[in-house]
């Protein structure tokens, strides 16, 4: 072990060491030492820090994940306010900024400095002696939102910078999402039923919003920084100086930025931006023309909004018109059934395109899109076919209206919608475009936990039609599993095991293993410990099910419709016939004296606070709800009650005085 003083030094070493790859790797792309040497490095520091916590700081490459959940965000006021861009919509339109530039500084020769105009999310990073010490939104250009532990993980954001540092300086720039993180984000926001972001700035904007850090550090964004605001100790004459110095200090500077003295090239140069921008790895939605002299752009000043020493070329919208010929639907992994656009092709946003997402059933009919309709197609976030509307002026009368299909084109079950939901979604867990998915999750660990069934022996075992049930798991025999890549007579014995020793799983877990909709892991245990058995879950109507505490209507519906499938019901029938255990151990009465009872708290106790008392009843079973109903089984009354009493006392439901409430925790009764 190190001594103290040894390791601080040390830890200091890893941590520049640390962010210089850091900056070669996200920042330069050109990493100088491996992946595993890099986390050789980190893990080293990880530990160093565990030993000596007293040195860990918010700015250790460590901690870029590390914030905890926030109640809310901190207001923070921009020194020098962030303005925003007049725009231009054409090229005509620069030649007249440029006359107004020039009018204003007679006789001046004037050189500007053009880039990409990002489409993100402007933010404010301020460093002090170096270190970054707060990160800020826009906002409304005076005040904007502390951001700085969600703006930390962004891993090409220096978290001191490179060279020697003036006391103080506020760098702006753009926090943004890749084209691809964006289109994996929205892929797995659409599995998941979620609605999808319009576009990368959307995306790059929630995600900064988030109250929680991990959060967002699960969200790749990406930073390119272009300017100074408050600074102290530094002195520059041109922009472009400015960007020199950014890129030096460690920040991303766009490197597609250039100097010109005539506005002709300034316009050539926007103009042959607006294809080739589709080659980019990210959203620009136009170029920014800046004057480059920072004499000159004081002399020039601002309008209430917007400098004059500054213009944002617009890029025209991407559009297509083509003709909508079908609507074909896809399964999704979780069953959820996806219409998409076919269309005559047409060439988008640097590709041809023939295909576009219609998301769902209601979209379609709020778009009014019909088959045989000319459509407008674009691009979200330059990579997403989205069909934006149809052009109801140029129909025939022999467009017909699109309707989801009442059966899966899969394996032919009746569809579900649910109250509420725009998914329309296959109920059976066997549909072929289900199955690795239900499998994967009838093994996971809090489900039936078989152990070694994993993501690629699930593929193989789907693949080969050695599955095509999850009950089709308990007829696997060790011929058919040694075969299999990555299997030895080993893993296999073992799999075996584990498969067998499944068959024992309480109830509650088989209920959950199963992947109704909308029944988690405490639905399950609560539904086994009530029906005690599958068969009478299996059989129970709607209103036994929202008898039991917890299980609203949307639930029991799912219930319903998961057991009134055929295909699910054979699979039932063929886990009976494998040994599953299909009854309950845990049984209602063995959770605890309040099992089921549903409690409202009302004015103030005098021995414990709300969350002690909660604590208490639900350690023994019950369950405290924020609104008396017909449901609730006792109002425990404090001192100056709410209108809750009254309530209860109109619905005839029990009250209990502090002293009653106290003989129930301790006796039950
Ligand atoms: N340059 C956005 N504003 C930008 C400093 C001025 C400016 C932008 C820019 C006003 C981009 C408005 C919000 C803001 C102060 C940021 C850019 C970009 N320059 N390259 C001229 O790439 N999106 N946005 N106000 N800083």
């Amino acid at each position: 072990m190190l001594k103290r003083k040894e390791a601080g030094s040390r830890i200091e070493e890893l941590r520049r060491e640390i962010e210089y790859h850091n900056y070669r790797y996200y920042v330069l792309d050109a990493p100088v030492i491996s992946d595993a040497e890099f986390d050789r490095l980190v893990a080293e520091l990880a530990e160093l820090e565990k030993a000596y916590p007293e040195f860990i700081t918010p700015n250790s490459p460590t901690q870029r994940v590390g914030g905890a959940p926030r109640e809310g965000f901190a207001t923070v006021r921009h020194l020098v306010p962030m303005l925003s861009l007049a725009n231009a919509f054409s090229a005509e339109e620069l030649y007249d900024f440029d006359r107004r530039v020039r009018a204003a500084l007679p006789g001046e020769s004037v050189a500007y400095v053009v880039e990409p105009k990002i489409d993100g999310l402007a933010v404010s990073l301020t460093y002090r002696d170096g270190e970054f010490v707060q990160g800020a939104t826009r906002g409304d250009g005076e005040t904007g939102e502390d951001i700085t532990p969600n703006l930390r993980t962004i891993r090409s954001l220096p978290l001191r910078l490179l060279k020697e540092a003036p006391p103080v300086v506020e760098v702006r720039g753009e926090a943004y999402m890749s084209k691809e993180a964006f289109a994996k984000l929205n892929e797995h926001r659409e599995e998941a039923g979620e609605p999808p972001f319009a576009n990368p700035r959307n995306a790059a904007a929630g995600s900064l919003r988030q109250l929680d850090p991990k959060i967002t550090a699960h969200r790749k964004l990406d930073l390119f920084v272009y300017g100074i605001g408050h600074s102290e100790g530094v002195r520059f004459t041109t922009h472009h100086q400015v960007l020199a110095w950014l890129g030096e200090q460690g920040f991303r500077v766009n490197p597609h930025h250039r100097v010109f003295e005539a506005v002709a090239e300034v316009v050539e140069y926007c103009l042959s931006w607006q294809e080739k921008r589709f080659d980019l790895p990210y959203v620009i939605d136009g170029m920014v023309v800046k004057v480059d002299s920072l004499a000159q752009q004081e002399r020039l000043g601002a309008t209430l909004k917007s400098p004059r020493w500054a213009v944002a070329y617009k890029f025209p919208p991407e559009e297509a018109v083509t003709r909508l010929e079908k609507i074909v639907v896809s399964v999704g992994r979780t069953g959820v059934l996806t219409p998409t656009a076919v269309f005559e092709p047409v060439h988008l946003a640097g590709t041809t395109v023939s295909r576009a997402t219609l998301h769902n059933e209601d979209l379609i009919r709020e778009k009014d899109v019909r088959v045989g309709d000319y459509i407008v197609v674009h691009k979200a976030g330059d990579v997403i076919p989205e069909v934006v509307r149809s052009l109801p002026e140029r129909r025939t009368g022999r467009e017909q209206i699109f309707r989801m299909p009442e059966k899966c084109p899969v394996c032919g079950a009746g569809t579900v919608r649910e109250e509420g939901e725009v998914a329309v979604r296959c109920p059976n867990i066997s549909c072929r475009a289900r199955l690795k998915e239900s499998v994967l999750h009838f093994a996971s660990r809090n489900a039936m936990d078989i152990r070694g069934l994993g993501p690629a022996l699930v593929e193989q075992l789907v693949e080969k039609g050695l599955v095509e049930s999850v009950a089709d798991i308990y007829g696997l025999k060790y011929e058919d599993l040694v075969k299999l890549e990555r299997m030895g007579p080993k893993s296999a014995t073992n799999l075996l095991n584990e498969i067998a020793a499944s068959k024992k799983r309480d109830l509650g877990r088989l209920i959950f293993a199963l992947g109704i909709r909308h029944v988690g892991e405490r639905a399950g245990k609560l539904l086994a410990a009530h029906f005690e058995n599958l068969e009478r879950l299996m059989t129970a109507t709607g209103e036994e099910l929202t008898a039991i505490p917890e299980i609203g209507p949307k639930m029991a519906a799912s219930i319903r419709a998961f057991f009134a499938e055929p295909r699910n019901q054979a699979v039932i029938k063929q886990l009976v016939e494998a040994g599953v255990n299909t009854v309950s151990r845990e049984t209602a009465a063995a959770a605890g004296p309040l099992t089921g009872k549903v409690f409202v708290l009302t004015g103030t106790l005098r021995d414990y606070t709300r969350e002690e008392a909660t604590a208490l009843i639900e350690r023994r079973g019950g369950r405290v709800s924020s609104s008396v109903s017909r449901r609730t089984d006792y109002v425990v009354v404090g001192e100056n009650p709410g209108s809750k009493y009254d309530r209860a006392r109109e619905l005839g439901v029990a009250v209990l005085d502090e002293e009653e409430f106290k003989r129930l925790l301790e006796t039950g009764q």
